[in-house]
């Protein structure tokens, strides 16, 4: 529900990439909650409904579906942007395909170049702005079957703290969330399964947002890394 009475991120104009399900969703409703206007989107957002959001097709693999959604975000006057689509294929190295490498690798990391590309200028003008990076909690560590999906997080992970060192001198705040497993949509993989009741939930994950998005204008918070209880550290 969007707050009418000042909710923390009141004014705030939040642009949330992957937006229709999953953590993407769970971020909408948090930040709409706190009262921002968020411009969320996805490749199919038929029927997502969220009071302070509006929902708009984007393909984060298309640079000109990416130059359109960013239009309108910029024309809400957007002040920060979720990058949080993401897809993952889990399988040995000798089983990856071309075909699997330029879905994730597409998605998850040219994804973040090209939406964030098209915001710099705008956030640059502004002389602020925030990038919030939902990578992983595997961003820095990788597993067998992680080759790829980890290949994509570490690079995203790159980006980020590049951006965060390039946007330093006109304002721009990156954070980088890294969440471990979390009960959503997400994979190509029933591992772990059994323990998804006591993953994370998309509003926990939405949470590590909503306090990177409202530290005061002097704090950058650089990265939260989150997990669930159940999930073993070194896992
Ligand atoms: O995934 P899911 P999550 N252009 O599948 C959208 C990371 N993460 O919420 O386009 C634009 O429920 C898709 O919509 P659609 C993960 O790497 C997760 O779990 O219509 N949007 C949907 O809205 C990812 O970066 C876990 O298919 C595109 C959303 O993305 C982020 O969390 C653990 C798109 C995906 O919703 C969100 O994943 C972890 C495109 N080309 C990191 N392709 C976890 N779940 O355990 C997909 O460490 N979307």
């Amino acid at each position: 529900m969007n707050r009418k009475d000042g909710g923390v991120l009141q004014g705030r104009v939040v642009a949330v990439t992957g937006a229709s399900k999953g953590i993407g969703l769970g971020v909408v409703q948090k930040l709409t909650a706190e009262g921002a206007t968020v411009i969320g989107g996805a490749r199919d957002v038929s029927g997502v409904v969220c009071e302070g959001a509006t929902f708009l097709p984007l393909d984060v693999t298309d640079a000109a579906s990416v130059d359109a959604f960013a239009e309108q975000a910029r024309r809400a006057g957007v002040d920060a942007l979720v990058n949080n689509a993401g897809v993952g294929v889990f399988k040995p190295v000798q089983d990856i395909t071309e075909a699997d490498y330029r879905r994730v690798m597409d998605t998850n990391v040219l994804g973040t170049l090209l939406m964030t590309r098209a915001l710099l200028p705008h956030f640059q003008a502004l002389g602020r702005g925030q990038v919030v990076n939902v990578t992983s909690d595997v961003s820095a560590r990788t597993f067998a079957t992680g080759a790829l999906y980890t290949a994509s997080k570490y690079a995203q992970r790159a980006v980020t703290q590049a951006l965060a060192s390039e946007g330093h001198a006109y304002g721009l705040r990156v954070t980088e969330i890294r969440p471990g497993m979390v009960d959503t949509f997400f994979g190509d993989t029933q591992q772990g399964e059994e323990y998804k009741a006591e993953w994370l939930k998309p509003d926990d994950v939405a949470g590590a947002v909503l306090y990177a998005l409202s530290a005061p204008a002097h704090v950058r918070i650089d990265e939260v890394l989150l997990h669930p209880v159940v999930q073993d550290v070194a896992f």
